[in-house]
């Protein structure tokens, strides 16, 4: 049975580094465990308190951010890390070779309903600036060593990537991540799109029109059907995109808050632009690819189109 420890060690990853990404790993677990239990373990319902992005938090959200947080300040591995539930930059250990950010409960309006949610997570190489220094994580994409989500669903299921092809885990009881796709592959056409339609107001006209040119289907410009779906956490919809392929968007839109998309740079675009680049997949904000992106602030918001290659080719045809 091949365990995300063996894999790790035969992908040649460091001893630092697997160190690293176990501890991220361990920390998961606890999470799994209380998401699974629900009201039960008393992690429902809101924290009555605001993130730095000015939305509600929910306990499981406070639950979850302080587990990892407490995790990596004890690992060695850690010089800082950032947090979409922390304002700044927190310092962890001077010696640490990396640093990590993280979306610790990513969905979590859908954490009272019983539906998808995970965390999300990437690493990079320590800068020599001050540890809780922006600096820190003022890299590009492409420049994360390693990148991967738990989704606590059916199963809990953990989608890495250190570099090589994106892999897939399952938590088996035994509290074993066992491999399960040692390989994903997203097909680079597809029938399926992702998109929260109560915006379609608020897209810029090519959007709409690259969007209502799906609706047509097999009547319309593109001669084929499509699907729809849409999770409401981007941990669950990348997902599907990674198992049975399609393209995900949160495009921009011209509502004062999210004119710039409405999901992260750090800790949710850059992660899930690196997993799906590593299956053959594509992740553009519409002018660049993401993994391009020179990040300007700690929690920047990013247009995301990512997905089937020649699909998110198309909409980049239709973008001028
Ligand atoms: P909307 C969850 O809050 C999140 O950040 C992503 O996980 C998800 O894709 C998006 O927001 C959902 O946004 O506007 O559909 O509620």
């Amino acid at each position: 049975m091949q365990t995300v420890e063996l894999q790790l060690q035969s992908d040649q990853v460091s001893p630092e580094l697997r160190e690293l990404v176990l501890t991220l790993l361990s920390a998961s677990k606890t999470i799994a465990d209380k998401v699974r239990r629900g009201a039960l373990a008393g992690v429902l319902g809101s924290a009555a308190q605001q993130n730095v992005q000015g939305e509600t938090q929910k306990k499981l959200d406070v639950i979850a951010n302080d587990i990892l947080k407490q995790a990596l300040l004890a690992s060695a591995q850690v010089r800082a890390l950032a947090s979409e539930e922390e304002d700044n930059v927190v310092a962890a250990n001077a010696e640490g070779g990396y640093v990590v950010a993280f979306d610790p409960l990513d969905g979590s309006s859908n954490i009272d309903i019983n539906g998808q949610i995970g965390t999300i997570f990437t690493v990079y190489r320590a800068q020599d600036v001050a540890s809780d220094s922006p600096e820190q994580f003022a890299q590009p994409g492409s420049a994360q060593v390693c990148a991967g989500y738990v989704l606590y669903g059916p199963s809990t299921q953990l989608a890495l990537t250190t570099g090589g092809p994106s892999r897939l885990y399952t938590l088996d009881t035994d509290g074993q991540y066992v491999l399960t796709e040692a390989e994903l592959a997203i097909a680079p056409d597809c029938q399926e799109y992702s998109i929260n339609m109560s915006n379609q107001r608020h897209w810029a006209p090519d959007t709409q029109g690259y969007i209502q040119a799906l609706q047509a289907g097999s009547e319309g410009p593109r001669g084929k059907d499509f699907n729809m779906r849409w999770n409401g956490a981007m941990v669950g919809d990348v997902h599907r995109v990674l198992m049975r392929g399609g393209i995900f968007l949160y495009p921009a839109n011209t509502q004062s808050k999210i004119h710039n998309g409405k999901l992260r740079l750090l800790y949710e675009a850059n992660p899930m632009a690196m997993l799906v680049a590593h299956a053959g997949g594509k992740a553009i904000s519409g002018a660049q690819k993401i993994l391009d992106i020179q990040p300007e602030s700690l929690h920047q918001r990013v247009p995301v189109i990512l997905g089937a290659s020649n699909e998110v080719d198309e909409f980049s045809r239709q973008h001028h």
